[in-house]
């Protein structure tokens, strides 16, 4: 039994689930998905419809939100005409604007949380806002910030390691995080999987329990 995190799908659902298939991922495992599930990517929908397959195959996966999420539904919420939704993210739905995605991917992203707290880790999408009192108060800083980790306070975090996406790091840098977790406690887990620059183009799988990266090269 082992919990791992992937973070930064971003419509890649081919590579997605060979990188599941790679961690041989079963219903005794606890996946954590820290957000970006839709837009980059070709198949937005098929990586919600996989998350929802496994969820009705009893697998545990637990969901959190990213800023593309949040930005459909600030969109959606609020329609504009200069702005009608990604191309390929419309494509996978096979619609012409966000706001005929169909309600039931709404509400799912709707219910996405902004964080998890587990006793040896903090799970957020892009980072956490250590210049607030209390750094699990800015929901929003959690989806967008970048650049933070000078601010962490290490006595608020205590001896839990804090594991994100949101700003795609090379392969060579995500191993090297790993290396140093105990001087700097913070990973930042998206590998840029659908970013063709060298280095880049992978989902990463981290086992929070060994403590390994698991890297899927982008098959899509
Ligand atoms: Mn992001």
């Amino acid at each position: 039994m082992s919990r791992y995190a992937i973070s930064d799908i971003h419509g890649c659902a081919k590579t997605f689930k060979a990188l599941l298939d790679k961690i041989d991922f079963n219903q005794q495992d606890e996946l954590f998905l820290l957000g970006d599930y839709i837009d980059r990517g070709s198949d937005s929908r098929g990586v919600i419809d996989h998350i929802w397959k496994l969820q009705n195959e009893e697998f545990e996966v637990n969901c959190l939100r990213g800023n593309h999420e949040q930005m459909l539904l600030d969109e959606i919420e609020k329609p504009s005409d200069w702005y009608l939704g990604e191309p390929a993210l419309l494509a996978s739905f096979e619609v012409n604007k966000n706001i005929d995605i169909p309600k039931k991917y709404i509400d799912w992203m709707k219910r996405l949380e902004y964080y998890f707290e587990l006793d040896d880790y903090i799970l957020v999408h892009a980072g956490l806002n250590f210049l607030r009192k209390d750094p699990l108060a800015d929901l929003k800083e959690m989806m967008w910030v970048r650049r933070w980790y000078d601010q962490i306070d290490r006595q608020w975090l205590g001896k839990r390691i804090i594991v994100h996406g949101h700003t795609p790091t090379r392969k060579t840098a995500i191993s090297d995080s790993l290396k140093i977790l105990d001087h700097l406690p913070v990973i930042d887990i998206d590998a840029g999987c659908y970013y063709e620059t060298e280095g880049f183009g992978n989902l990463c799988a981290f086992n929070l329990d060994r403590r390994e990266l698991i890297f899927q090269v982008s098959l899509d």
